[in-house]
């Protein structure tokens, strides 16, 4: 029998991307990112193991050990990718959990994809973890690995992580197979979700749809219990600022504020271009500061980093055009020569490149209609000037930690163009205190603490309602 590993993490994609090296042969790089960060330090020390898609249509490469990690590729076939990936996860679910911002589309051949490819993940799991071993099965794509999982081996520890809002129970009401999804997801011990609203949502789900004994917030199934609660994600701050605190990266970021005309103040956007993260909302309050006359095209600039996402979705490709039609009409209106009031990005950059707008950036925008939690926010607070501001929407997961921001309601122009006002124009002082209280909320909670204390919950799982997770 083949080795099998004490800890399997489950994530939709593998924490690598293959490459062609400048030898012409083909390569595993890791991909940048906080989820990566955070299972490092949770491997370190650990027989682990990393289940997930390789990133290619067709037969998955065999398994492979890369940096202390095990990883196990899960093949998806072109069709699948339409169906599960682009279809059920981003078309159907991914509306579906962020307020039906758009029209979600509901197909049951999508569905079917679905249960087929979140079965082989959960074989897949089954196949790699060593007796008694721990599971963490991450986000929407695979809410029904852990009944699946259970079924195969029930003597694993199974836990899934919710990196996405849940709905409303009247919302959550128009997913066809929503007790499917119920049930999948109660074959975990423990569920973590950003915030204690999205527990309660699934929580009121389970009792409405499955008409279940809920205590507390531990469902209980007679013969075990699961139980649902709050596990807010957060960044690598460590990481971020060693990036930060190097000479290229400072003067990088003194070189964008030249390159920029040396303007009074940056503004600052950084998303991945999908229409729930109020891009439109806030280009549209820049236009009509602009246009108003409170904000000045030669002394106010905004950087829109938009970060191409999803681009075979047809949403995402409406969106592309809306949003690149407003920034072509804003430029149109309020650009000089050699001075353009917007400089739109629609590109990845490396993180260095990332630090340095941060840190030259006066005032961050973050205005999501909904959002998980929005590690940007966070990492903008890691990164900013001791002075900057930001700008978050009361509808982002990180608004519940980050109180001190200047808040908004992205729904109401009116009042989203006064808050950019209020962080353009507040005294030095005030921008200073609230983003020294930012900080310090910031640099406690990273994001392996947070790997850490859901581990903690899922160990102590299956808990009495009265048990505080982490206490
Ligand atoms: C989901 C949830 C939740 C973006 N462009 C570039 C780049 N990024 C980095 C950011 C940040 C990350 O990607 C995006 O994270 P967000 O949290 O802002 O948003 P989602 O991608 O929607 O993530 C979200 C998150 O999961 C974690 O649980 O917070 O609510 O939707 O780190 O900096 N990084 C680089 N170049 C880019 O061009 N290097």
């Amino acid at each position: 029998m083949s080795h099998t590993y004490d800890f399997v993490v489950a994530a939709n994609r593998l924490p690598v991307d293959r490459v062609t090296g400048e030898d012409g042969n083909e390569e595993w790089r890791r991909s940048p990112g906080g989820l990566v960060t955070a299972m490092d330090a949770v491997m370190r020390g650990r027989d682990g193991a990393w289940v997930g898609w390789a990133g290619d249509p067709g037969e998955a490469p065999a398994p492979f050990d890369d940096a202390g990690m095990h990883l196990h590729p899960v093949p998806l076939s072109e069709q699948e990718i339409a169906d599960y990936y682009e279809g059920h996860s981003n078309d159907t679910l991914w509306p579906v959990y962020h307020d039906v911002i758009i029209t979600p589309t509901f197909k049951r051949s999508w569905r079917g994809a679905y249960r087929a490819v979140n079965k082989r993940f959960a074989q897949a799991c089954a196949d790699v973890a060593a007796e008694g071993a721990t599971v963490w099965v991450h986000d929407y794509q695979l809410q029904l690995v852990p009944e699946m999982l259970r079924e195969l081996r029930p003597d694993l520890r199974i836990g899934w992580f919710n990196h996405i809002p849940f709905p409303a129970v009247e919302l959550f009401a128009q997913l066809p197979g929503r007790e499917e999804i119920l049930e999948g997801l109660l074959g975990a011990d423990f569920l973590g979700f950003q915030r204690t609203e999205d527990a309660g949502n699934f929580l009121r789900a389970v009792r409405q749809y499955l008409d279940l004994d809920v205590t507390g917030d531990v469902v209980d199934l007679g013969d075990r219990a699961v139980r649902a609660t709050a596990v807010p994600i957060s960044i690598d701050t460590e990481g971020l600022r060693a990036v930060l605190d190097t000479d290229e990266v400072q003067a990088r970021a003194r070189e964008i504020r030249e390159q920029l005309g040396n303007p009074d103040k940056i503004l600052l956007g950084v998303d991945r271009l999908d229409y729930t993260k109020g891009i439109r909302h806030r280009l549209k309050a820049f236009g009509e500061l602009l246009a108003d006359g409170q904000l000045d095209p030669t002394k106010h600039k905004l950087i829109q980093v938009a970060t191409p996402s999803r681009e075979r979705v047809k949403a995402y490709m409406d969106l592309r055009d809306q949003v690149e039609l407003t920034v072509g009409r804003i430029n149109g209106d309020f650009s000089r020569i050699g001075a353009t009031a917007l400089t739109y990005m629609h590109q990845s950059f490396d993180r260095a490149e990332m630090a340095a707008m941060f840190a030259a950036a006066d005032v961050m925008l973050v205005t999501p209609l909904r959002d998980g939690m929005n590690l940007v926010a966070k990492e903008y607070v890691t990164c900013c000037p001791a002075d900057g501001a930001l700008v978050l929407s009361e509808f982002t997961g990180a608004a519940t930690e980050l109180g001190e921001a200047y808040m908004c309601n992205p729904h109401d122009l009116t009042g989203l163009k006064q808050v950019i006002m209020k962080a353009i124009t507040a005294p030095s002082d005030d921008r200073e205190q609230r983003m020294s209280a930012l900080r310090s909320t910031v640099s406690t909670a990273t994001v392996q603490e947070w790997a850490k204390h859901y581990l903690a919950a899922l160990q102590a799982a299956p808990a009495r309602p009265e048990d505080e997770v982490g206490s």
